[in-house]
């Protein structure tokens, strides 16, 4: 069996170091040797030509990952909410949460958290805000970091059939798919009840609440357009250590495509 590839990207303004300046855009890959080279130049040009302008800092590593270390994991299926305003969408969300799992309180704390800005300075975070999904306290040892899902991609047959499938719903983006790789990774995960996300990315508006038990459900608008503010919520039960919680986050998987099999997109 051929070794896959982990490949990172993190970049950042207003700070050239690994630790400091404004997250703008980062990005997350496991491929085979063949694709490695493309996957690397996709990534820094998606660094270096983000709408939140240019890094002045970019982190891009690779590291080989054995192909016998790498699990599966059967994509989440995907649903749409339609939503007209952020307050629809906001309702929504917090109705999903609480489908879900999530204590009212907790959902409403989190909705409230990705308006107002996750990181202590009002800003966006590098990584996920863990919350407990009882309490809604936050649980993250670094707010201004959080957590991050590492090496993780899809299966490339997989991903090819999941777009085709798609298609027809005007899903098949690049945005979309890595957002339901993560999505069905963090929801796999024991201690996870649900996720919550909007973009940052001031020119996108809508997100998903996922969880194992409701799948991947797009929402139309979380945000208003040319807000810069967005980001991950994990809501947990059960989860002592964080580290720990995040190291299993990293460990690699790919991810197939089942859903057609059971009817369901
Ligand atoms: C979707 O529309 O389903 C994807 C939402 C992803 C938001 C996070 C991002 O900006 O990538």
């Amino acid at each position: 069996m051929d070794d896959y590839y982990s490949v990172r990207m993190r970049a950042a303004d207003g700070g050239a170091h690994e630790a400091g300046g404004r997250h703008i855009s980062g990005g997350e890959r496991l491929v085979c040797k063949e694709e490695l080279e493309a996957a690397v130049q996709t990534l820094l040009r998606r660094a270096m030509t983000h709408e939140l302008g240019q890094p002045d800092f970019v982190n891009l590593t690779v590291e080989k990952v054995a192909r016998a270390d790498i699990g599966q994991l059967e994509a989440l299926p995907i649903s749409q909410r339609v939503a007209h305003s952020v307050a629809e969408g906001h309702a929504a969300a917090v109705e999903l949460l609480v489908q879900a799992g999530v204590a009212l309180s907790a959902a409403q704390k989190g909705v409230a958290l990705l308006v107002q800005g996750p990181a202590p300075d009002g800003g966006v975070m590098r990584g996920a805000v863990v919350m407990d999904a009882d309490t809604g306290a936050r649980l993250e040892r670094d707010p201004g970091r959080g957590v991050r899902v590492a090496q993780h991609d899809w299966a490339p047959d997989a991903l090819a059939r999941w777009k085709r499938r798609v298609e027809p719903l005007g899903l098949d983006q690049v945005r979309v798919a890595e957002a339901l790789a993560l999505a069905t990774k963090v929801a796999a995960q024991a201690g996870t009840v649900a996720e919550l996300c909007w973009s940052d990315d001031p020119g996108y508006v809508g997100g998903y609440v996922a969880a194992a038990t409701i799948g991947y459900v797009r929402i139309a608008q979380l945000k208003e357009p040319g807000s810069p503010l967005g980001g991950r919520v994990f809501f947990v039960r059960g989860v002592r250590n964080v580290q720990d919680y995040e190291a299993v986050l990293a460990v690699p998987v790919l991810i197939e495509d089942a859903t057609a099999e059971r009817g369901v997109w």
